[in-house]
């Protein structure tokens, strides 16, 4: 028995201490952490964990882990929601937002402490708007996976779960994820019918800001063609109503894509800069110092004109600029750039997990930082 309460005890310990000695910026919070001791016995592997809450885990694989760290297809990710939140009825619960043009359902997930409650502050989490940036859901999935199973146990993601309601949508664009694997692996866009026998809407060309400007090509068959109009698509429209329904707890929007290890500030239809420039910039460069102590991956902050290119109709500006969220930004994860002969869509499986963990890192002192 004893020997049992120090194999628990023990981590919490490591725990503690990682987080008391950290040399590195993080949470300015100080944590309680309530755990469950029987439950602890039976749940907690050996691991160790550094001051972003980023953990090791050796010995018992967790639960609900089939498809962290997978290139999942929709259906999978579907069915792993509602079984997550059928396993953590008290820290979430999973609803639909809508159907994709082709009738598969887009659920959200509603993560944390007290949310029934719904008076938090909100961290929304888009992931998978474009289909072949198959890294972006794999990313969400991860993240859901993390708060879920390490509430109580990992003292960074309980007191994010106990602050944040974290309201997360791992597949954005179902019917072009899906597109993508059965088809076509670089699929982008949705797979609605347009004119001229071309199929698809870029949908982050779609959302009503500087609608069809820069960035977006009037030929339906273009990967940036932005639609016949603003929220011409499902998928947008389902967005923007469940956006718009939460937008006054909504402190942090966050859109997941690929490629080129970037975390775009607003804007990205012109380059005119927000009031608020500054502090956008300053919160993502200290997510990115953070994300560079994991696995010393580089990331670059700024805007799409400046880093990459103008680009109208996406959704963080939208979120920016028309629902008012004043802390929006775009990821685009792994790889830095594409190696010769493959896309740089095409990131290996074994990939996700570093991945995720170091945008995991970001997302953490992105969350510290806010004020609000
Ligand atoms: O072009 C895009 O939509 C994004 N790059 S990607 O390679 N993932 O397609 C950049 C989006 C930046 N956001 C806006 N320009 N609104
Ligand atoms: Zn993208």
């Amino acid at each position: 028995m004893a020997g049992r309460i120090m194999q628990v005890l023990f981590p919490l310990l490591t725990v503690l201490l990682a987080v008391k000695s950290a040399p590195i910026q993080t949470p300015r919070k100080t944590y309680n952490i309530v755990i469950d001791q029987e439950q602890a016995s039976m749940e907690i592997p050996d691991y160790v964990i550094n001051s972003f809450g980023v953990m090791s885990i050796s010995g018992l694989k967790p639960r609900n882990s089939d498809i962290v760290g997978k290139y999942a297809r929709h259906s999978e990710i579907d069915s792993w929601l509602i079984n997550i939140a059928d396993q953590y009825p008290t820290l979430a619960k999973v609803e639909s937002i809508g159907s994709s043009h082709e009738g598969r359902d887009m659920k959200l997930i509603r993560i944390g402490k007290n949310n029934e409650a719904r008076t938090k502050p909100i961290i929304w989490i888009e992931a998978g708007i474009h289909a072949r940036e198959w890294v972006a859901p794999a990313t969400a999935v991860y993240t859901i996976h993390k708060l879920l199973t390490e509430y109580g146990i990992n003292p960074v993601v309980t007191q994010l779960m106990d602050e944040f309601d974290w309201l997360i949508l791992p597949s954005a664009n179902p019917d072009g994820y899906e597109y993508s694997h059965t088809m076509d692996r670089l699929w982008r866009k949705t797979r609605s019918r347009q004119s001229g026998r071309c199929t698809g809407v870029d949908p982050n060309r779609n959302f009503d800001i500087s609608f069809g400007g820069a960035g977006t090509s009037t030929n339906p068959c273009s990967d940036i063609y932005p639609g016949t109009s603003a929220f011409s698509e499902s998928e947008t429209r389902n967005i923007r109503d469940a956006l718009l329904s939460e937008r006054a707890r909504i402190k942090l929007f966050l859109s997941f894509h690929a490629y080129s290890q970037l975390i775009l500030t607003p804007y990205g239809y012109t380059s005119i800069k927000p009031s608020d420039n500054q502090e956008l910039m300053r919160v993502a460069e200290a997510g990115i110092a953070s994300l560079k102590t994991i696995h010393g991956e580089m990331y670059t902050a700024g805007t799409p004109p400046d880093l990459l290119y103008a680009a109208s109709g996406g959704s963080y500006d939208w979120a920016k600029s028309v629902a008012g969220i004043q802390y929006a930004y775009t990821y685009e994860m792994r790889p830095a750039e594409a190696s010769f002969g493959q896309s740089g869509f095409i990131l290996s499986e074994s990939e996700i997990i570093p991945n995720a963990e170091e945008v995991w890192a970001s997302l953490v002192t992105i969350a510290t930082e806010i004020q609000y």
